[in-house]
């Protein structure tokens, strides 16, 4: 049963901005580059299961996530795409991602060792080979290491279906250091394939390679922040190949309204002090829900106007300085458009000194999602 939800204050995720940022960055990458629909952490907390079977309708092949519970989570939901674990998963939990037909990422010799220690297997494990070409997080590093990987392979119990890595700078505008990441991983590639004869799924970009180069991207390209259409940076956005849809938005209600005297305080440790009479709307959502109390002073949109969130930011409530009395009731935009005007995550994540990312993430599970859909 769909729970109720009493709360007037809800995550809206637009199907059909996350359907057209797939295509028209399929229509921008070189013919027959695949998208893997990066959906890790809650889908980027725009929801998983929506945003994948959304996804996947738009021409995406594959699916990315980071923990065996988010692919599980997806398969238990019916999806039946392939799902690529990108994170480290105890080789002791590989008989769940056979079970389930999940493809795991591996890079460890004593990974390879401790798999093997059971015998009794009827059918193999797909997995993807991680190579480190400078991420410096996970992957195989130094071509001893490689080789000594490639020597464990057993082709019985493998079914090596393909090889990547992950670039650190690719949304930077210098370029050096991933030239230097891409060098290093074609030349780990060569010897993946003087050993590996079968064919391989080959896959290096993130949004951010994948917004700047149409091609060299071997088969595929993995795209998280860019499908969600927020940008990867600043750099990427002003050279971008086509503008992103953002899918998100944020919206609630006011609670209550009141005319407050000049010199009256608002919220915990009285930080806000109105200096004439003002209009104060309190609104029903607060850091619980992942509006951080570091978003005091950023705007929310009230009637297309933007109105100053003022005084510390409660668990459950905040205060904003309105214009004028509004009835209870009155729609109030965090994230997203009203009218002419627009707040994005972008313009909150730089008041917050982070990326757009952490705070789509953090936005929390009280809030519902809604999901529209105009395709
Ligand atoms: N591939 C890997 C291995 C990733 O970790 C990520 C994102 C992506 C692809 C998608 O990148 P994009 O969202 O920039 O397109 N991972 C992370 C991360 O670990 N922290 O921030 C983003």
């Amino acid at each position: 049963m769909k729970p109720i939800n009493y709360r007037p204050a809800k995550i809206e995720i637009d199907l059909s901005a996350i359907k057209l940022n797939i295509k028209n960055l399929k229509a921008t990458l070189a013919k027959g580059t695949e998208v893997i629909a990066v959906v890790k952490a809650n889908g980027y907390g725009h929801g998983d299961v929506q945003v994948a079977k959304a996804a996947l309708e738009a021409g995406a092949t594959q699916l990315a996530v980071a923990l065996l519970e988010e692919a599980l989570k997806l398969r238990q939901a019916g999806i039946t795409a392939p799902i690529l674990v990108m994170g480290w998963v105890d080789p002791i939990f590989a008989d769940v991602a056979i079970e389930h037909e999940i493809t795991l990422t591996v890079f460890q010799s004593s990974w390879l060792e401790q798999y093997y220690a059971n015998f009794d297997r009827q059918k193999k494990l797909a997995i993807h080979i991680k190579l480190d070409s400078g991420m410096g997080r996970i992957g195989l590093r130094t071509e001893a290491e490689l080789k000594d990987f490639l020597t464990k392979i057993d082709h019985r119990q493998l079914n090596v279906q393909g090889v990547f890595t992950h670039f650190s700078t690719a949304d930077e505008p210098d370029t050096d250091y991933y030239q230097q990441q891409l060098n290093r991983f074609e030349s780990m590639l060569k010897i993946v394939r003087t050993v590996i004869k079968t064919e391989l799924f080959v896959h290096i970009g993130n949004s951010a390679a994948a917004l700047r180069q149409a091609s060299g991207l071997f088969d595929a390209v993995r795209f998280g922040i860019g499908m969600y259409g927020l940008y990867p940076s600043a750099y990427i956005e002003e050279n971008r190949p086509f503008k992103l849809k953002p899918a998100l938005s944020l919206k609630t209600q006011l609670s209550h309204v009141k005319k407050v005297e000049a010199g009256e305080v608002i919220s915990y440790g009285a930080t806000y002090q109105t200096n004439q009479a003002e209009w104060i709307g309190t609104i029903p959502v607060g850091y619980g829900d992942g509006v951080q109390r570091k978003w005091q002073g950023l705007d929310v949109l009230i009637d297309g106007k933007r109105m100053p969130i003022v005084g510390r930011v409660c668990m459950d409530q905040c205060m904003v300085r309105l214009d004028r009395a509004y009835p209870i009731g009155t729609e109030v935009t965090f994230i997203g458009q009203d009218g002419d005007e627009s707040i994005q995550l972008e313009e909150i994540s730089a008041h917050l000194e982070t990326i757009n990312y952490e705070v789509a993430c953090l936005l929390t599970d009280r809030l519902p999602r809604a999901y529209l859909d105009e395709t």
